[in-house]
């Protein structure tokens, strides 16, 4: 039960939740044709830091341009719009805020270019995606959606049937999570996660080729890794290098920093969180709450 009114931002107005309805027309709800991101705020003291706004909603249009769905805001209103809400909801956590791009009736076809678009965000409570805990993951036997059939860079909804089922099938052989690989066989991300490992004190990421989502929390580690002195490598990866790694970790802004201690049963490093993946997850936690200076530009503060 809510405790307090909610208020969610629906194509430029912000409405009581309850007056945020959609048609079981949309064309979205039919064929998975929306976009949408996930962004984070922090709570920290009497602040409330929105991490990385802007970048997350310039990747929402870009989504949008890529699957032919022209947004009747720009990136800097959009943002705006985040602000405004988080301010009418006057928010006491830390929270997840999504917001979502879809269309509306435009009857039965799949050119839906003249369909209407709609815009909605709204936000809700959020602490921990994973518990607080290494992961043990397997390799799914789903491979990653791949360029050749869908766009895997843009954050579509149609792309997360691909995620949800290699997640159900994780979690239904006992698994945290599943890791994808691409068509070729080389390791692509999480279901809702990038991946990196660490091997001989150096960090690898599949390279973009390897059809993942670019994500904001992978370019935030590589910048991280960078001012820590941690060479980063953009690269092919293969399964067993996984096996072999010293440390693994995943990235997302729901996930954030997630150590991982096993894959496919076997122990990854000494099957501790690894001092990488500590130090990396440390400085992480610091910046999205507005302690290092160095890393202000990338909150938006309330
Ligand atoms: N890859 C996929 C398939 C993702 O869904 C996500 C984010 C990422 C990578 C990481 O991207 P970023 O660092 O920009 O968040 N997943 C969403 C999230 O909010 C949804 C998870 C349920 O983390």
């Amino acid at each position: 039960m809510r405790d307090k009114k909610e208020y969610i931002w629906f194509d430029g107005k912000i409405l009581d939740a309850e007056n945020a309805k959609i048609t079981v027309k949309s064309h979205s709800l039919h064929y998975g044709t929306a976009v949408f991101e996930g962004i984070r705020a922090y709570k920290h003291g009497s602040k409330l830091h929105i991490f990385r706004l802007y970048e997350h909603m310039k990747r929402l249009l870009e989504s949008a341009r890529m699957i032919h769905i022209k947004v009747p805001y720009s990136s800097t209103e959009l943002s705006d719009a985040v602000v405004e809400l988080l301010r009418k909801n006057n928010y006491k956590r830390s929270l997840y805020i999504r917001p979502i791009v879809f269309l509306g009736d435009g009857g039965i076809n799949l050119d839906f270019r003249k369909h209407p678009v709609h815009v909605a965000i709204f936000a809700l409570p959020f602490d921990d995606y994973f518990e607080k805990k290494g992961l043990k993951v397997c390799i799914s036997s789903w491979r990653r959606v791949t360029n050749s059939a869908l766009i895997p860079r843009a954050k579509a909804s149609a792309n997360y049937l691909n995620s949800c089922i290699a997640t159900i099938e994780a979690k239904m052989s006992g698994y945290d999570e599943a890791i994808m690989l691409d068509q070729n066989g080389y390791v692509s991300e999480g279901s809702g996660e990038n991946i990196f490992l660490v091997k001989n004190s150096k960090l690898y990421t599949p390279g973009t080729y390897s059809s993942i989502l670019e994500g904001i929390t992978r370019d935030t580690v590589v910048n991280l890794a960078k001012d820590m002195g941690v060479e980063v490598n953009f690269t092919h990866l293969e399964r067993s290098e996984l096996y072999t790694a010293d440390e693994v970790f995943l990235t997302g802004t729901a996930a954030e920093i997630a150590p991982v201690v096993e894959i496919d049963g076997r122990t990854i490093g000494d099957g501790n969180i690894g001092n990488i993946t500590s130090k990396i997850s440390e400085m992480y936690n610091l910046v999205v709450t507005g302690r290092n200076d160095k890393y202000k530009r990338w909150l938006t503060t309330i």
